[in-house]
């Protein structure tokens, strides 16, 4: 992507009523922009994060057998009266009526639908598990929207639900996302702990929230040191073996969420070096719930003997618009955000120091196009503007590395690497620049870790 052809609305000024540094750094990196309170828009920089993001829960939510589909935002209030949240959901639901005085509401959260779609063409113990899930915009009308994306009225989610048989089956599914969870945070540069959960308005009795150090985090949080240490579960995982080995290495530790911790408990089972007493950011939250839906709404099938069944369930939530900001929480420094390359806008910035001149255009022309070719994810900086100028927006904006080139290196046929996040500078031949930056960055790309 060229810059000069690019939509990249930087701010100079830090913007005043954004109180965290992630809302800051998303305003001034023009990544998101407000349209009313709690309602954004994804500006291009920003969008194309959000993407990587929802591909990587993408890919290890289907890694893990479950299967996409979409529903629309919009539901019938029907539907949730059959359940009993209708009235129960109070007044963050968006109520809405049609113009023929039909009552909707913009959805929160699926449970209904899913269990409606369910209970239309699953009729046998044969078809199950199933979990099916969607990315859509979700809204709910929070008493205080706050810090940008990270707390919004409108907002993504990752929505999978689980369908099986009983108990039994729907812990395994439970424990099947309690791992797609583990590797979907670590691919994303993220160090998530699960931690035992209260359950809310989605009801259950197993719940775990997926809780992101961070002194700016909402919630407060009591852990194990040790859990931040322990090893991801690799890409050969086998989703349709047992995964309890793995389920109950991660929660023998003690976690807990401050509606769940009992102090006594915690000092118990924690020895005082390993105590971390801290706040934290809720980036996924994943429950188990029984027939609390199935049961209202008859979602049945018929089991090996020939009786009816009511089907157990489980949901599983991750929010795209809130991983985001949560990542930059994680990763920025005075300059500007310092993306992990995997979820980076874009994975190298290549900076031509004296764009308008003929010798150092057609470097740089030639260079962009050898980087694109090697499959580099590159933005280009082409812009008729000082060094200096380049050199901030490409820190502010966080690309992994900068390749810089201008008419003095061109002349000594060298070009310069910078790496953002440790400001490590090397020069090298610029023959050599391609495969460099290669090596730097695939194994960063942790695709298969
Ligand atoms: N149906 C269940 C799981 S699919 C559910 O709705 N769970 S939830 O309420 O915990 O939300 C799931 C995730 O959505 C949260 O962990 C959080 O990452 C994200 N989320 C929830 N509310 C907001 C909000 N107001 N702004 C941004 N993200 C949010």
């Amino acid at each position: 992507m060229r810059l000069s052809r690019y939509f990249l609305p930087v701010l100079r000024d830090v913007p005043k009523d954004a109180e965290i540094a992630s809302h800051r750094l998303m305003l001034r990196a023009g990544m998101i922009k407000q349209q009313a309170s709690g309602l954004y828009s994804w500006l291009p920089l920003g969008y194309k994060v959000l993407m990587k993001v929802k591909a990587i829960i993408e890919e290890e939510q289907n890694r893990s057998g479950a299967i996409e589909l979409m529903m629309p935002t919009i539901q019938s209030a029907d539907l949730w009266r059959e359940s009993g949240r209708y009235d129960a959901y109070g007044k963050e639901m968006l109520r809405i009526e049609d113009r023929h005085e039909r009552e909707f509401l913009y959805g929160p959260t699926n449970e209904e639908m899913v269990t409606d779609i369910f209970r239309t063409y699953v009729k046998s113990y044969k078809d199950l598990p199933l979990n099916l899930y969607h990315v859509q915009w979700k809204f709910r009308d929070e008493v205080r929207p706050r810090f940008g994306t990270m707390r919004s009225r409108e907002f993504l989610m990752k929505d999978a639900y689980s369908f099986d048989l009983n108990k039994e089956d729907a812990v395994k599914a439970y424990e099947r996302m309690f791992v797609a969870y583990l590797r979907t945070y670590a691919r994303m540069g993220l160090t998530a702990i699960p931690m035992r959960a209260d359950t809310g308005p989605i009801g259950g009795d197993l719940s775990h929230e997926w809780i992101v150090l961070a002194d700016t985090g909402e919630s407060a949080v009591f852990c194990d040191r040790r859990l931040l240490d322990k090893s991801i579960p690799g890409p050969d995982v086998d989703f349709r073996g047992d995964l309890k080995p793995i389920f109950n290495d991660w929660t023998s530790l003690y976690a807990a969420t401050e509606e769940m911790v009992d102090m006594a408990e915690y000092e118990a089972a924690v020895p005082e070096e390993f105590r971390i007493s801290a706040r934290g950011i809720e980036v996924g939250h994943i429950f188990y719930f029984g027939t609390k839906y199935s049961e209202p709404m008859k979602a049945t099938v018929t089991g090996p003997d020939g009786k009816e069944i009511t089907v157990h369930m489980g949901s599983y939530g991750v929010g795209p618009t809130r991983v985001v900001p949560a990542i930059i929480e994680a990763f920025h420094d005075e300059a500007g955000i310092v993306w992990p390359v995997s979820v980076a806008p874009f994975e190298a910035v290549l900076i031509n120091l004296k764009a308008g001149d003929a010798e150092c255009d057609a470097a740089c022309d030639k260079l962009y196009a050898e980087l694109n070719a090697a499959g580099l994810d590159m933005l280009y900086d082409d812009r008729d503007q000082g060094a200096g100028a380049k050199f901030t927006t490409a820190d502010l904006i966080g690309i992994p590395y900068q390749i810089i080139l201008g008419p003095r290196g061109l002349k000594a046929g060298e070009a310069e690497i910078k790496h953002r996040k440790t400001g490590e500078r090397e020069t090298l031949a610029i023959a050599d620049a391609v495969a460099r930056l290669k090596g730097l960055i695939e194994p960063q790309r942790k695709t298969d870790i």
